[in-house]
């Protein structure tokens, strides 16, 4: 039996109480998540998941859970993979059924970038834990609880899915200079979280500047005040969280966040080799098999590889991050917009406008969507060779992104630091910037209210609009592109390789079969096909024809 079974038969508020009286660390997967948003762009696509996804069942069943949803993937599917985020859910489910799946829920953002009124919020959360989601990390950008309160109740409304409920870690709790990010400032956080209902505390550190001592720090004290288990997240983008992993673990957390080697590292999470390893034979010996998680390995290698344009191109650790703290997933994203921008060669510029930026805006806690926010500002600097100084002082000589102008309005709450005055009313002066939420419809709102499959379609389109309808459009015309093998997905077909086509599943259109030819005798058929536009003949091998 494994993690799902067990909340099954506990219960959310029973499956955390266990949590918390295990001695084994507990140990969540996150590289059907995470790990790929933060190295990948979030590209792998559900075909690539669910291939290893039973073997991860099998051979890792001691996991407390698997990140497999929720963050960048929803977007990211609709938007660039031509699949439906809710058909990966039900896939991956089906092919863990003994592992608690985790998703990542952005509050009231959900898993879009701005607040959405609380029935979309609800019908969200619903339909997520009615398609399998035990386990909902939920944070918010600005560690405004109030912010989270509609998420929270509605995964406690469920009442059969875990609420693990976020600090965002941020500053440098053990440096006598910090002021702001104070064990005191977490502390209080957390209490405001224990009171809203939250089975679990998450630490969830997104830059990776939660360091070992500060992680024992803040471990001990959050588990000495309150009775939820705590749970650790960490990017390892300067090289060396595992320290933090193993400082946190003895000082008692319950749980932490680990990916597969070939997916770890730098802007992901530690690998999850060298922690099993770390670990073994230990108090906090983490139950899985080093062999099963090292067997595992080769798999993601090829994944990793297959998958190479969309690397960040960040060639190892950093100990930049300290200076600029731009959170993982962020850092390759800044690298690819840095190019577009022609600024490839002088990131640093863009990494020291990312420092200044967030001291203009109040030294906010970094994290989507507010990390953003502080990258919009920092590449518009960049581009427009601004001296922070003289914007900060002068902000209405400026052309200032609409995002900054948003955020300085209160649309995604209010700063943990205050309002950084009078930068603010400077910005604020003479704009009229529009943070008010629109209202859902009532034929929206039955929608909602209907059926599973209207419900996803409703959310989709609520969430993203845009790419939705693209979406739509290219599922009618082209079929399911889910089913295409990723290589021709990613890189088209390739003469003189074979590739194998699922006609019945709908595929033709995407290379805009024209006309099949008679088989010959050894079961090639030629295809006459128009590929970016063009009328081409191919030649392929007919598989449900047999050949002596
Ligand atoms: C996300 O919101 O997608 C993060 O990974 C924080």
């Amino acid at each position: 039996d494994g993690s799902r079974q067990r909340l099954l038969q506990l219960g959310p508020a029973g499956f955390a109480a266990d949590l918390r009286s295990r001695t084994a660390l507990a140990v969540t997967d996150t590289t059907f998540r995470d790990a790929h948003q933060s190295l990948l762009a979030t590209r792998v696509r559900t075909k690539d998941l669910v291939a290893v996804a039973p073997y991860v069942a099998r051979m890792t069943p001691q996991l407390l859970s698997v990140e497999a949803w929720g963050g960048a993937t929803y977007d990211v599917a609709l938007r660039f993979l031509g699949e439906d985020p809710w058909e990966r859910l039900d896939k991956l489910r089906q092919a863990m059924p003994n592992i608690a799946i985790q998703m990542l829920l952005r509050g009231r953002n959900t898993v879009g970038y701005t607040p959405y009124p609380t029935e979309v919020t609800d019908a969200f959360v619903r339909e997520a834990a009615a398609s399998g989601i035990d386990i909902f990390r939920i944070f918010d950008a600005l560690n405004d609880v109030t912010q989270m309160r509609p998420a929270i109740d509605a995964v406690l409304g469920t009442g059969t899915s875990v609420a693990e409920v976020a600090v965002c870690y941020t500053g440098d709790l053990l440096n006598p200079a910090e002021d702001l990010y104070t064990l005191d400032y977490y502390l209080r956080l957390a209490e405001q979280i224990v009171e809203a209902g939250a089975h679990v505390l998450a630490i969830k550190d997104m830059a990776g500047l939660l360091r070992p001592g500060a992680a024992a720090t803040l471990v001990r004290a959050l588990r000495e005040r309150f009775d939820l288990p705590v749970h650790v997240h960490t990017h390892d983008t300067a090289g060396g969280q595992l320290a933090t992993l193993v400082a946190a673990s003895a000082a008692g957390a319950d749980a932490v966040d680990a990916a597969a080697a070939p997916m770890a590292g730098t802007t992901s999470q530690p690998s999850l080799s060298a922690l099993v390893a770390a670990l073994a034979h230990t108090e906090r010996d983490t139950g899985l098999d080093l062999t099963a998680v090292s067997d595992l390995e080769p798999y993601w290698e090829a994944v990793r590889h297959l998958y190479g344009p969309f690397e960040s191109g960040l060639p190892g650790p950093t100990g930049r991050v300290y200076h600029h703290e731009i959170p993982g997933g962020q850092l390759s994203n800044l690298r690819q917009q840095a190019i577009a921008l022609g600024l490839a060669e002088d990131f640093e510029l863009i990494e020291d406008m990312y420092a200044a930026a967030n001291d203009i805006l109040g030294r906010v806690p970094k994290v989507t969507p507010s990390s953003k926010v502080v990258g919009d500002l920092a590449l518009h600097l960049a581009a427009v060779k601004a001296d922070p100084a003289d914007f900060e002082e002068h902000p209405e000589k400026y052309d200032v992104p609409d995002s900054v102008v948003s955020f300085m309005a209160g649309e995604l709450g209010d700063l943990p630091g205050g309002w950084p005055e009078p930068f603010r009313t400077k910005v604020l002066a003479g704009r009229n910037p529009k943070v008010s939420l629109t209202p859902i419809t009532a034929e929206q709102e039955q929608a909602l209210a209907a059926d599973s499959a209207t419900r996803r379609g409703m959310l989709n389109q609520l969430l993203f609009p845009a790419p939705t309808k693209v979406f739509l459009q290219q599922r009618e015309q082209y079929g399911d592109l889910s089913v295409l093998d990723t290589a021709d997905y990613l890189y088209g077909l390739v003469a003189g390789t074979e590739h194998v086509v699922d006609l019945e599943r709908g595929v033709q259109l995407y290379v805009g079969l024209e006309a099949i030819g008679e088989a010959d005798d050894k079961g090639m058929r030629s295809v006459m096909t128009t590929l970016n536009g063009q009328l081409r003949p191919v030649f392929v091998r007919d598989l449900s024809i047999t050949v002596e």
